[in-house]
């Protein structure tokens, strides 16, 4: 018999890092890992075992196939929006090509386990694309079906990968003559920048809100890329993390799309920087414009409508900005750099 377990792909990230803690919290399910990277030494005792790889290794997923059960799956390996810009070409082979691959493993892993597979996706903001700034304005908090023409290659790869779980879970093999049974379950959240007190994401483009906050903490001076109005939505890693179970273990029935609008706070860079200045008031945090990254924040909303994942199945984020800062990231990140252990 195989044994039955969870897995993590991108496991050793920062959506990874805070997941695997609360998924071993919940002590429910015995968790196996697939990364380039191995994981943080202070991780891997709560993982049954680490695959160092990659999700285009289609034999890696076989030996997988042939040794586990999975019932579950979080597809968290990608290339973020900046890095992707510059390659791609790669950018394209591991964010589709690797979630194509992920998905035909699901499907077989739902084959020879007779149960569907709760795939969960996490996609993005970069899914919208403004021509202007001005649009982007006009459009204020935006639905999910709206505004799809995103400018940036992740965000190519974020739509078609919503799109494709969308098949796998509705429209699998359509023509074949006796139709074979979807195994997929797929559910994705469009997430907004994200920011954790613990770890500092590289390689995105939101990434100048939790690299300003973390490079104060450290006394170390900023350049902030984007100009003081830029403005798109944000939440914390705790909520993120919270809304990925939530959506996950949420019953079939609620459920009435498979892609979920979720924000918790749209603050401009300005707005962050003062709340920074506040914790840190001797922080020097300026601002030099790179121009390019700028024009890929004002192709992304200044807010989104999730009204249907607070109808669907609950959310509701804990933390609004004021309280993200004084009751998570500036306690917890004072916390991390006295003690010297952010991981
Ligand atoms: C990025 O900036 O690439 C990500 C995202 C918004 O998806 N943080």
């Amino acid at each position: 018999m195989r044994k039955s377990v969870v897995l993590i792909t991108g496991a050793a990230g920062e959506i990874g890092h805070s997941l695997i803690r609360r998924l071993h919290e919940r002590g429910d399910a015995k968790i196996i890992t697939l990364d380039l990277k191995s994981l943080d030494e202070s991780l891997a005792p709560y993982v049954e075992r680490q695959y160092v790889g990659s999700i285009v290794d289609n034999d890696l997923l076989d030996s997988i196939l042939a040794e586990y059960s999975v019932h579950l799956i979080f597809h968290l390996a990608a290339l973020l929006s900046t890095r992707s810009e510059f390659t791609p070409r790669i950018a394209h082979q591991v964010n589709v090509g690797g979630t194509m691959n992920l998905l035909e493993f699901a499907q077989a892993q739902g084959r020879s386990h007779g149960e569907s597979v709760t795939f969960f996706y996490p996609s993005s903001i970069a899914a919208y694309g403004f021509e202007s700034l001005e649009a982007k304005i006009a459009a204020g908090a935006v639905g999910e079906d709206v505004h799809n023409s995103p400018t940036t290659m992740y965000g190519c790869n974020k739509l078609s990968c919503e799109h494709l779980g969308r098949y796998y879970t509705r429209h699998y093999k359509q023509l074949d003559v006796e139709t074979p049974r979807a195994r997929v379950d797929f559910r994705s959240l469009r997430f907004p920048g994200l920011i954790s007190a613990f770890t500092v994401p590289s390689g995105g483009t939101s990434d100048f809100a939790p690299e300003m906050i973390h490079a104060a903490a450290k006394g170390e001076a900023y350049q902030c890329f984007v100009l003081q109005d830029a403005r798109i939505p944000f939440m914390t890693m705790p909520d993120a993390v919270d809304a990925i179970l939530k959506l996950t273990f949420a019953p079939a029935e609620n459920l009435h799309r498979e892609v979920y609008n979720l924000e918790a706070f749209h603050p401009s860079a300005e707005e962050i920087r003062q709340l920074v200045l506040k914790a840190f008031p001797g922080a020097e945090i300026g601002y030099t414009l790179d121009p390019k990254r700028m024009a890929i924040i004002d192709s992304w909303p200044e807010a989104v409508d999730d009204r249907a994942a607070r109808a669907d199945w609950g959310f509701s984020p804990r933390f609004g900005l004021e309280e993200a800062f004084d009751e998570y990231l500036i306690p917890n990140i004072r916390a991390t750099y006295a003690d010297g252990s952010v991981d």
